[in-house]
């Protein structure tokens, strides 16, 4: 099909604009054919811009209901599409004019291409488990072909997976590029890590998989290992519209409860739950006294940087730099933990894992989390380098040294995973022979919630400061300031959500009464706007 027969084909609806945002375009799913294409022309587009190399694509709306989706364009070493494509994407997902389309899609072709046309587009795509999803896989198919690049149909496969897969497209030395090739690198690894610490194997724990891809997955790793287990719950993926439902990451984080199907808890016993595409992971526990106790991404970035900081105190004469990224949303009492107790720098950037891990890599460890459940570790070059021409003295330092160079392998580098962290969790728990409630007690969080507000336009609210402040509309935030200071530990802040058609306002406070009493004032000054 030619580009102008498959534009005809796609007609961008009325009434919507398209934004780019958080996590790529997200919308109900029956909005998007028509930008699915258009993210299938952009993929290739950004391959022909560099050389030829292979570009992915992911159907998600992750967290969100499952009448939603999303479509978003991953880079070639697993990162997001850079923020400076990002207004070529609204652009062209918002042209309705064929002419102006194909001038926007031609303009962006390089003049090498354009003479020689040897460069063969390559791209990479998988679903998650929504209804929507094969409709949507088609029309990205129809545009990566109208501009005659290569696509190969991954099926459905968690997020992390496919950008794993994009990745070693790209970089073989990062792994096999198929769903297999992710199982073997992380079994491989490991079965290594407990080998050379004497261990035999994990912990089998509970995981509630939001009704969604990952459960299907874990049970393969189950099929596939003798190493590790995984009992899942919410793994109903036959039944789309149970997606999220009551149940994953977005829900325990959000509700601070038990998702539907534990049943009674273990006292002191872990269990995680994943969101819809796997990508994000928190964990939690019922203590003895019967109370919920969640571990959230802060409580998981802070049991790496113990992991990581205690192997590295084995090894004499290593010098990297460390830091955790966290964001607004990250609880005051984490940020204390890790700058007072670890010892380490914390730097905040925006919401979205784009923002996160382009700060992260500026660091040889460089560990990233959002409270949400998402994040990972990055590694630079010379953190391998420095390790592997490290010369043990003895058997205990060479298996710090070995161990901290197969947690490269074993942590998804290109982006936040569920299972990977999951596993990391309880290698981390394993190895420094750490109980839940050990780690439950590292710091108490400060009471803190979350609200969601639909308001007119949400794209009325500008914030600075790492969206910790707001600048529009003008005079809101000392409106803001003015309540919070009337709260012991008070902290409130206002933004968009990039994912959803909300306003979101979070509150922190030193006890749950203030906490909500302060989120409720801040909502209505929001609301009175
Ligand atoms: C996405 C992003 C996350 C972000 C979350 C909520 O998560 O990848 O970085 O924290 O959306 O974003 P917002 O508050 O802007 O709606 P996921 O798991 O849905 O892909």
């Amino acid at each position: 099909m030619s580009l102008h027969s498959a534009f005809n084909k796609y007609p961008a609806p009325s009434g919507i604009n398209y934004a780019y945002g958080t996590a790529g375009f997200r919308y109900f799913g029956d909005q998007l054919d028509s930008v699915a294409f258009k993210v299938g022309v952009i993929a290739t587009l950004r391959s022909i811009c560099l050389g030829g190399k292979t570009i992915g694509i992911v159907i998600t709306a992750s967290h969100n209901p499952p009448d939603q989706n999303g479509v978003k364009v991953v880079d070639p070493m697993g990162e997001m599409l850079p923020q400076s494509w990002e207004p070529f994407a609204n652009q062209l997902a918002n042209t309705k004019d064929w002419h102006q389309f194909n001038q926007l899609v031609q303009e962006r072709l390089p003049e090498n291409y354009l003479k020689s046309r040897d460069i063969v587009p390559m791209v990479v795509i998988a679903r998650d488990t929504r209804q929507s999803g094969p409709r949507l896989v088609s029309a990205v198919i129809d545009g990566v072909n109208a501009l005659n690049g290569h696509i190969t149909d991954f099926g459905m496969l968690t997020t992390p997976q496919l950008h794993y897969i994009t990745r070693c497209s790209n970089d073989g030395s990062f792994g096999v590029a198929s769903e297999q090739g992710y199982y073997n690198k992380l079994i491989k690894t490991v079965t290594k890590i407990l080998q050379i610490n004497n261990y035999d194997c994990l912990d089998a724990v509970t995981v509630d998989t939001a009704n969604g891809i990952g459960g299907d997955k874990l049970q393969k790793i189950n099929a596939l290992n003798h190493v590790m287990s995984f009992h899942v719950i919410n793994g109903d993926t036959a039944h789309p519209l149970r997606l999220n439902v009551d149940c994953g990451a977005d829900y325990v984080k959000t509700n601070q409860r038990l998702p539907h199907g534990v049943g009674n808890p273990i006292p002191d016993q872990l269990y995680a739950s994943f969101d819809g595409d796997a990508d994000r992971l928190v964990c939690y526990f019922m203590d003895k006294g019967g109370k919920f106790r969640l571990l959230d991404g802060d409580r998981i970035a802070t049991l790496f940087a113990s992991l990581i900081g205690g192997l590295l105190c084995h090894v004499k004469g290593i010098h990297v730099t460390t830091a955790i990224i966290q964001t607004a949303y990250s609880n005051g009492s984490s940020t204390e933990f890790i700058r007072e107790k670890l010892g380490l720098p914390v730097y905040f950037t925006s919401t979205g894992v784009k923002h996160l891990h382009e700060k992260a890599i500026e660091f040889d460890v460089g560990i990233y989390f959002e409270a949400n459940g998402h994040g990972t570790v990055v590694f630079s070059k010379k953190y391998l380098e420095e390790l592997k021409k490290y010369e043990a003295k003895n058997s205990s330092e060479q298996v710090a040294v070995d161990t901290l160079i197969l947690l490269v392998d074993l942590i998804n580098q290109a982006v936040g995973d569920s299972i990977s962290d999951l596993i990391t969790v309880l290698v981390a728990l394993k190895l420094m022979k750490k109980s839940v409630e050990k780690w439950g007690d590292d710091y108490s969080e400060l009471a803190n919630k979350l609200f969601k507000l639909k308001v007119a336009d949400r794209f009325v609210f500008k914030t600075t400061d790492a969206e910790r402040r707001l600048i529009e509309p003008v005079g809101v935030q000392e409106k803001i300031d003015e309540v919070v200071k009337r709260y012991s530990k008070g902290r409130s802040f206002v933004r968009a959500s990039g994912t959803e058609d909300a306003v979101r306002v979070y509150s922190e406070a030193a006890n749950e009464d203030d906490c909500t009493e302060l989120g409720e004032k801040v909502c209505e000054i929001v609301k009175g706007i």
